[in-house]
């Protein structure tokens, strides 16, 4: 129907699908009973779709969401942050006896195992915090990324609705909530001080230190929601917001999505921005003319070019 699974990836951790109305993917966290918790897996996986999608030059917008409800109780969630069960001593551990369905691919050399660094003596489950490459992917990635949140956002997850481009929520069941400083964690980089940018210090410091409860109204009203809407109509909304900006122009898309980033991201900021900048200048003759001056051995001419003002 409105989705195709991406059929080259067999991950049990998440679910990837393409839209079949229009260029879009939805990447959802698919551990509905533990509220949508990552694992070092959810994250290796999750960055690998993104790494995909964004690879897709067909596709315009990325929508990061939670499945559910829980065959458990019910309960709807986007994500929990990191599964509290499998937080060894130095972060997120890997499930040693792990056999998901990817293992026949990394066993069969057709997948990389994120793990196998090709060092033997490499210790194997160091803790890991690598949901944070993936929130420097989801800054990075040259398209918008809506977190289309049906549930629970909650301590990392909470984070990832933060960092994502835009947010839809559910009315009935979306709920916001920091719990790091309860369970000895911190997301002192986007999760905190990104969203004191999006709803000011006073607030962004009540979320962390008072540890309250945000309806999706409420979430809006702050300026870390765009828009709450009702919960049987989440999915439609988010589809709309995809074709709406699937049908602007995608390098002026990229390069406003990296300009905003460009104040929150320092010398990194200005060298995406950049890159993008020098992408747009090769394709000009001038750049080409210098290109084929040195290729065929002689002098450039930029006779003609105009100094622009
Ligand atoms: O801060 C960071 C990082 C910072 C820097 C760098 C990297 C970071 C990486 C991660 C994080 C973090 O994410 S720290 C924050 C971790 N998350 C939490 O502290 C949230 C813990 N969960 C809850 O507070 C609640 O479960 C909930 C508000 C999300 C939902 O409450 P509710 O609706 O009452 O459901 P509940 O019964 O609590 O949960 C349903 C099931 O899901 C429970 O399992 P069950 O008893 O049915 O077997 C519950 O244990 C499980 N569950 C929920 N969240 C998690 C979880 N299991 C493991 N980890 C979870 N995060």
């Amino acid at each position: 129907d409105r989705w195709e699974p991406v059929e080259r990836f067999d991950f049990s951790d998440i679910t990837y699908h393409r839209s079949t109305e229009t260029g879009a993917v939805r990447i959802a966290f698919d551990r509905p009973e533990k509220r949508n918790a990552f694992r070092p897996e959810t994250v290796d996986e999750l960055s690998e779709a993104l790494d995909h999608a964004k690879r897709l030059t067909d596709v315009g917008c990325v929508l990061i969401t939670g499945n559910g409800p829980s065959p458990k109780d019910g309960g709807w969630a986007f994500c929990s942050g990191g599964d509290q069960s499998i937080r060894g001593e130095s972060g997120y551990e890997y499930d040693a006896d792990s056999e998901s369905p990817r293992d026949s691919e990394r066993a069969s050399g057709e997948r990389r195992d994120p793990r196998d660094v090709g060092d033997d003596d490499a210790p194997e489950n160091v803790g890991r915090l690598h949901i944070l490459e993936v929130q420097r992917q989801i800054r990075h990635i040259p398209k918008p990324v809506v977190a289309v949140v049906p549930g629970w956002a909650v301590g990392g997850g909470h984070s990832l609705h933060v960092v994502c481009d835009l947010t839809i929520a559910s009315e009935e069941h979306a709920k916001f909530l920091q719990t790091d400083p309860d369970v000895g964690s911190f997301d002192g980089g986007f999760g905190s001080a990104y969203l004191a940018r999006q709803v000011g210090q006073k607030k962004a410091r009540e979320v962390f230190f008072l540890g309250k409860t945000y309806d999706a109204e409420e979430a809006a009203d702050m300026g870390m929601v765009n828009e709450a809407v009702p919960h049987a109509e989440l999915e439609d909304a988010a589809i709309e917001w995809a074709e709406r900006m699937n049908e602007k122009s995608p390098t002026a898309m990229r390069m406003l999505k990296y300009a905003f980033n460009l104040d929150s991201d320092g010398m990194v900021g200005q060298q995406v921005f950049a890159g993008e900048a020098t992408r747009l200048a090769y394709m000009t003759d001038e750049a080409q003319e210098g290109r084929d001056a040195f290729n065929e051995g002689r002098e450039p001419d930029f006779d003609g070019v105009p100094w622009h003002y």
